[in-house]
């Protein structure tokens, strides 16, 4: 997937509580990505909390956890690299569905910052790191908090 055509987001979050939740393996790229997520959020002006879990595997549950909790909005951080195994294919898998079906059933928005990767380099140039072509943890806090605005104004939060 090209990261051309990505939308400027750019609003106003005050008011508004994120929580990051955040995987640990691939340390410096997952360092690049949260300091993406931290720029956008306190540029939008949101309050924010950060969890740390293990791997990408346990970030639907933590998700989960946040939005019971009350979050207005999630964002997820996790780098999945293809190894030799299928692994790969089953660790994003539960990711993406498991995020996805944290948000349709809990209505609270959750901006994905999962880098799904065939090798190191091409995280690194998606973390938001000097040198690297694309600020993905900055992308899904924007993503997060701007549809978490317009659902604020629309309608309230099914809880
Ligand atoms: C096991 C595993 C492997 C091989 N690779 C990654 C990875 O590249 N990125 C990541 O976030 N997590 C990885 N994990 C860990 C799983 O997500 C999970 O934490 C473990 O299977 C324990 O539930």
């Amino acid at each position: 997937m090209s990261g051309a055509g990505a939308p400027k987001v750019t609003v106003d979050g005050s008011g508004l509580r994120v929580v990051v939740v955040a995987a640990s393996w691939h340390e410096q790229v997952m360092d690049g990505l949260l300091a993406g997520a931290r720029r956008a959020l306190a540029e939008s002006g949101a309050d924010w909390t950060e969890v740390r879990v293990p791997g990408s595997f346990e970030l639907p549950v933590a998700a989960a956890r946040a939005a019971a909790g009350g979050a207005d909005a999630v964002v997820a951080l996790g780098v999945v690299i293809r190894g030799g195994t299928p692994h790969f294919e089953y660790v994003c898998s539960a990711a993406t569905t498991g995020l996805t079906d944290v948000s349709v059933r809990t209505g609270v928005p959750v901006g994905f910052g999962v880098l799904t990767c065939d090798d190191e380099a091409q995280a690194l140039d998606r973390a938001g790191l000097e040198g690297s072509r694309e600020d993905k943890g900055a992308e899904a806090a924007e993503a997060a908090v701007a549809t978490a605005v317009t659902f604020r104004d629309l309608v309230p939060a099914p809880r």
